[in-house]
């Protein structure tokens, strides 16, 4: 048996630079102690502990995935009073991110992954422990060129979670 703790892992979307600056601005204006830049990412699925040989699996599924670039259009301050988020997300989620998440789930069943049953809301975190939520149109909204998707860790720190992206597949 592996003596390798678990991690705690997700497939995400990680903004580039420019993108990242946009949002980490807004998530400023929206929030007195928003997520760090840093942190900010749109989850395409969760899987949540996984051992060294699930971990091998889920990066041959990923590879086997294909999927065209898309840009998404982020338009909406919106928020969830239950998990006391604040979150940044769009009003007409592109079909080519929705057949994404399809396609991964459909190649992370090989792994034994069982996707979520409620349905999928994509959506990047802004700020945590939030107050009212928020909802509304964005005047000027984020455009987001993606272009690749990434495995990402999320470890917890003193200072609070930092994400570190393992792998990266492109898009296309
Ligand atoms: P959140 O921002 O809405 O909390 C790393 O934790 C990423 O995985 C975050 O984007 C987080 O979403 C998401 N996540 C954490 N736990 C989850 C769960 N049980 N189901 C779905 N997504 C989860």
């Amino acid at each position: 048996m592996s003596s390798e703790p678990a991690r705690r892992l997700f497939f995400a979307l990680w903004p580039d630079e420019a993108t990242r600056r946009r949002i980490a601005a807004l998530a400023g204006e929206v929030a007195p102690k928003p997520v760090p830049a840093a942190n900010l990412h749109l989850t395409l699925a969760f899987l949540g502990r996984c051992g060294a040989a699930e971990l091998d699996c889920l990066r041959a599924a990923a590879g086997e995935v294909r999927a065209e670039p898309f840009e998404l259009e982020l338009d909406f301050l919106g928020g969830w009073a239950r998990k006391r988020i604040q979150w940044l997300g769009t009003s007409r989620p592109p079909e080519a991110l929705l057949a994404l998440v399809a396609a991964l789930n459909t190649a992370l069943a090989d792994c034994g992954y069982q996707p979520e049953s409620r349905p999928y809301a994509p959506h990047i975190t802004l700020s945590r422990k939030a107050g009212q939520p928020l909802s509304r149109r964005l005047e000027t909204p984020v455009r987001w060129p993606v272009g690749d998707f990434v495995l990402a860790e999320s470890v917890p720190t003193d200072a609070g979670v930092r994400y570190e992206v393992l792998a990266r597949w492109p898009l296309g």
